[in-house]
C-alpha cells in the first residue's frame, strides 16, 4: 500500500516539502501519495500578499503579515534555492535585496516548474489531527470552503508546515482603551502611508520594528519613537527617530515610558512579535515553543519527539528562510520514505533537542546564532541528496548584511552580494532604497545586467 502524507500549509515550507518528494519522483523513485491542506485560495503563504486584516472572505483569520513595499530584510544570497537559482528563474542576476512581489515570483516558479500544484487542496483549511496509537493512522479532518463541507481522511504522517508568524502576541497596556488614535499589531499593518505626517510609536526591538518604522519613515510619518523592553536596537537612525525604554501607559495621546519621559503620539504600532498557535491540534500533537534557533520538542527540528511520525517545518525563529526549509523537507521526505532512520526510543529524541538547546545557549550574540542555524543545514543536507551548497559563504552574507546595518541602517539594502550558488555578483539596483517607492516588480527587474 502507497503511504498517504498529508502536508499543512502551501507557504515556503509545505512548497519544500512537495518539491522534495517531486525531486524523488523525478528520479524515478516511488513516493508517497501527497495531499496539502492549504487554507488560502494561492500558495506562497506569507509571500501571497492579502489586502485584507482581520477576518478572510471565509471568517477564518486572515494569515498574511506581510505588508505593501516589504523587500527582503536579509540578502536573497542567504536564502537562494541550491536547485533552483534566481538566475535560473529569472534569466538574470539580480539586486540583493528584492521586494516582495519578485520573492514570491521566484518561490513560485520553482513549484510551477516541478507540477505540483495538483497535490494541493486550496480554500481547504484543517480542523482538526487525532492520532489512532492502535492504527498509527492520522485522521485529518479539512474543511472545504467552497462546496462548505468538512470531510476527514486517513494518513501515515502529517507534517505541519503552517508558519509561525500569523498570530500576533498583543500586550496591553494601561489606557490603550482611552487612546485616541489607531493601536494595531504588526501583523495588521498593510500600507506605510497611512501613517504620514503622524507621529508614530513602536513597540518591540525586533525585524518588524526596525523594519515597520523604517517603511513609516521612507513614507513619510513625522517621528518614529520605539520603545524597548529589554535593549535598544541601537542603530544609527534618521534624527525624527528616536529609542526610548519601556512604555509604561498612555493618557490620552501622551505615551508615558519608565524613565519618566513622555511623548504626544497620533498612533501605536504594536511590533511584539507572534504566537506558535495550532489550533487544529490536540495535546497530544501540538507543539508548544516560543521563537528560538532550537525549537522545543522537535528532534533534528522536524520531528515532533511525543510522535516521531508527525513533522513540523520552519518553526524556528530565522535567519536562514527558504533553503533551510529545503534541508528540513528533504530530510523528512528520506525519513518517511525509510532513508533515514528517526530512533524510536523517546529519550534519544529528547537527548537531541536537549544538546541543541544547549548549543544555541551557549552562543554569544547574533554571529553565533547565525552559525548554528548555518551549521543546523549542513548537518541536514549532508544527510540527504540536496545539492550541497556553501553554507559557510551564506554566513559570511548574514555577517557582512549585519555589517551594512551597523554602517547605515536605511543603506543597507543598496549593498550588492555575491551568490554563493551561482558565484555571480549582485548588480547595484538602480535607484537606493529609501527613494524606490516603487515596489512592483517590472521596476525592480530594470537593472541594466
Ligand atoms: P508561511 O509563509 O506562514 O505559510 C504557511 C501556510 O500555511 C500559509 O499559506 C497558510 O495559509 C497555511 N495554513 C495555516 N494554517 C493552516 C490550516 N489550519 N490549514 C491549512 N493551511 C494552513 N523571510 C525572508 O526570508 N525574508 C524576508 O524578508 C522576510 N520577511 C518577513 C516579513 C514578515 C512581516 C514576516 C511575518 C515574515 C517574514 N519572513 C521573511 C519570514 C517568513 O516566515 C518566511 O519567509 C516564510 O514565509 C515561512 O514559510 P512557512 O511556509 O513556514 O510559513
Ligand atoms: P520577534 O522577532 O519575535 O520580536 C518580538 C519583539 O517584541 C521583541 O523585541 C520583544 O522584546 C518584543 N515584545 C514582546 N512582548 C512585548 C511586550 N509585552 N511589550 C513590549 N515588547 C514586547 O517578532 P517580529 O515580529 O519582530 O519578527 C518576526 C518575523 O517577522 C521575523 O522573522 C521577520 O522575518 C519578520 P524583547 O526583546 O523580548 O524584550
Amino acid at each position: 500500500m502507497t503511504k498517504r502524507v498529508a502536508i499543512i500549509g502551501a507557504g515556503p515550507s509545505g512548497l519544500a516539502q512537495m518539491r522534495a518528494f517531486q525531486s524523488s519522483a523525478q528520479k524515478g523513485e516511488e513516493i508517497p501519495e501527497i495531499v496539502c491542506f492549504e487554507k488560502q485560495e494561492n500558495w506562497g503563504g506569507l509571500w501571497n500578499y492579502n489586502w485584507r486584516t482581520g477576518l478572510d472572505q471565509y471568517g477564518e483569520p486572515v494569515h498574511g503579515s506581510m505588508y505593501r513595499y516589504l523587500w527582503s530584510n536579509g540578502p536573497k544570497e542567504g536564502l537562494e534555492f541550491a536547485d533552483y537559482s534566481f538566475e535560473e528563474h529569472f534569466g538574470k542576476q539580480i539586486a540583493s535585496y528584492p521586494p516582495r512581489a519578485v520573492l514570491f515570483d521566484y518561490i513560485i516558479g520553482r513549484v510551477e516548474k516541478a507540477n505540483i500544484r495538483d497535490w494541493i487542496r486550496f480554500n481547504s483549511p484543517v480542523r482538526n489531527v487525532q492520532h489512532d496509537p492502535e492504527t498509527k493512522k492520522f485522521t485529518v479532518t479539512a474543511h472545504d470552503q467552497v462546496k462548505d463541507s468538512t470531510y476527514s481522511e486517513e494518513f501515515d504522517h502529517v507534517i505541519v508546515a503552517s508558519g509561525h508568524f500569523s498570530t500576533p502576541n498583543v500586550p496591553h497596556y494601561e489606557g490603550f482603551e482611552d487612546f485616541n488614535g489607531r493601536i494595531l499589531h504588526a501583523h495588521d499593518f498593510r500600507e506605510a502611508r497611512e501613517f504620514k505626517g503622524l507621529d508614530v510609536l513602536l513597540l518591540g526591538t525586533s525585524y518588524s520594528a526596525e523594519d515597520i518604522g523604517s517603511q513609516c519613515w521612507k513614507y513619510g510619518a513625522k517621528s518614529l519613537t520605539v520603545a524597548h523592553r529589554t535593549a535598544p536596537m541601537g542603530f544609527n537612525w534618521p534624527d525624527n527617530w528616536s529609542e526610548v525604554p519601556a512604555l509604561k501607559k498612555v493618557d490620552g495621546n501622551t505615551a508615558y515610558f519608565i524613565d519618566g519621559t513622555e511623548k504626544e503620539v497620533d498612533a501605536i504600532i504594536l511590533c511584539t512579535g507572534y504566537k506558535h498557535f495550532f489550533n487544529f491540534l490536540p495535546d497530544d500533537l501540538r507543539l508548544k515553543t516560543t521563537n528560538r534557533l532550537a525549537a522545543a520538542d522537535l528532534y533534528k527540528g522536524v520531528a515532533y519527539v511525543h510522535n516521531p511520525d508527525l513533522f513540523y517545518l520552519g518553526m524556528q525563529d530565522q535567519w536562514f528562510t527558504f533553503n533551510m526549509f529545503d534541508a528540513q523537507a528533504w530530510y523528512v521526505r528520506d525519513a518517511i520514505m525509510g532513508k533515514i532512520e528517526i530512533p524510536q526510543d523517546k529519550a534519544a529524541l529528547i537527548a537531541d533537542v536537549d544538546q541543541r538547546v544547549a548549543a544555541e545557549d551557549a552562543g554569544a550574540d547574533d554571529y553565533a546564532a547565525i552559525q548554528y542555524q548555518g551549521d543546523y543545514i549542513k548537518e541536514l543536507i549532508d544527510e540527504t541528496d540536496y545539492p550541497s551548497f556553501d553554507v559557510q559563504g551564506a554566513c559570511d552574507a548574514f555577517y557582512e548584511w549585519k555589517g551594512n546595518k551597523k554602517k547605515g541602517i536605511m543603506t543597507f539594502r543598496d549593498h550588492p552580494h555575491k551568490s554563493i550558488m551561482t558565484g555571480t555578483m549582485a548588480p547595484i539596483h538602480h535607484t537606493v532604497w529609501k527613494d524606490a517607492l516603487d515596489d512592483s516588480m517590472d521596476c525592480y527587474m530594470q537593472n541594466d545586467v
